[in-house]
């Protein structure tokens, strides 16, 4: 770890292993008028104000030091992997050095506003949110609906991830393979993050502390509505498809809020007790309070909810738990139920 200070000075620390060669060891009076710092892997590199640099831990006998033919003065950004650096240049432009076969910059690459280097990996983010990507084996493909990006990283065994204007994070690697979304164009189920970094072992996004389910209640609004937010059709209060639920409820209830579909409550009697039965989504249920309610007359005033019983049958779904409900009945009066839910 290495950190800038803001008087300018460095503050590095961690541990280096002993099987790491050749390391660099600076005095702290060596660390001193620092203008930025890349690090990653096994060593940093600070940049002082007047264009000289100093390095700290393992530069792998020499590879990881920076050649003389780049001025560090105009260095804008810089990230480091176990066998190479990268340097975003003021002029947009990529210089890189390590190992040859990892540092073969594309030709013609500029307008690059961000730089991430993984082990054997570089992405570059360009001014118009499109992403480049290369290996030892040459440009890499990026997967479709990635675009409007606005940060990368990239950790070991080629992975990479990018976050979207909208929050959204995508991850992929080399092989088209994604590890947790299973598709490398379709988007972490996060809800909304606002930044993301890569370590050796993986990727970390940072998103921001919500109540349980909300996060489950964005990306829901994000796969039916495109938007993160609650606004326009994807209001809370909304009911695009017209089926009386509005999005709350739809959510809640796992339904589908451009489809009309079956209601999320039903009753079947039989034999002197009515079987109530809705749909709870497991993703809402931190977010959503659901309570039962009957009445014996649609004229009178006050529904009284049912008490929640251990005795209730839940029943998981695809996307839902269905809940079974017990209502003892008599035949010659009606009772009404229906089902609220509460945003907590
Ligand atoms: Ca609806």
């Amino acid at each position: 770890m290495a950190s800038h200070t803001e008087d300018d000075r460095l503050a590095a620390w961690g541990a280096f292993p002993d099987y790491l060669f050749s390391v660099d060891n600076p005095s702290s009076d060596e660390l001193q008028n620092i203008r930025m710092v890349g690090a990653g892997g096994p060593y940093a590199i600070a940049i002082r104000h007047d264009g000289t640099w100093v390095g700290i831990g393992s530069h792998q006998r020499g590879t990881l030091l920076p050649p003389d033919d780049i001025d560090l003065s105009r260095v804008s950004a810089l990230d480091i992997d176990l066998w190479h650096a990268v340097a975003l240049m003021d002029d947009g432009t990529v210089k890189a050095w390590g190992r040859p076969e990892l540092t073969r910059v594309p030709e013609d690459l500029s307008g690059v506003t961000a730089i991430a280097c993984g082990s054997s990996h570089t992405l570059a983010l360009k001014q118009d949110g499109t992403v480049v990507s290369w290996s030892e084996d040459g440009l890499m493909a990026i997967p479709e609906n990635v675009q409007d990006i606005i940060a990368v990283a990239a950790g070991h065994h080629g992975i990479s991830a990018v976050l979207d204007r909208t929050g959204s994070v995508y991850v992929w690697t080399n092989d088209g393979y994604c590890c947790s979304s299973g598709a490398p164009d379709v988007p972490l189920d996060l809800g909304r993050a606002r930044s993301i970094d890569a370590t050796s072992s993986g990727i970390v996004a940072l998103v921001p502390l919500r109540r349980s389910g909300e996060a489950a209640f964005e990306q829901w609004r994000k796969s039916h509505f495109g938007t993160f937010d609650p606004v326009g059709h994807a209001a809370d209060g909304e009911d695009l498809d017209l089926d009386g639920l509005n999005n709350a409820m739809e959510f809640a209830t796992g339904g589908d809020p451009r489809r009309f579909g079956s209601p999320p409550l039903s009753v079947a009697v039989r034999s002197g007790v009515a079987q109530v039965t809705y749909r709870r989504n497991p993703l809402a249920s931190g977010l959503f309070e659901f309570i039962l309610e009957t009445i014996d007359s649609l004229d009178a005033e006050t529904w009284t909810p049912l008490p929640a019983s251990s005795a209730d049958w839940v029943t998981a779904r695809d996307n839902f738990d269905e809940i079974a409900v017990d209502l003892p009945v008599d035949a010659k009066s009606p009772r009404f139920v229906r089902l609220r839910t509460i945003q907590r």
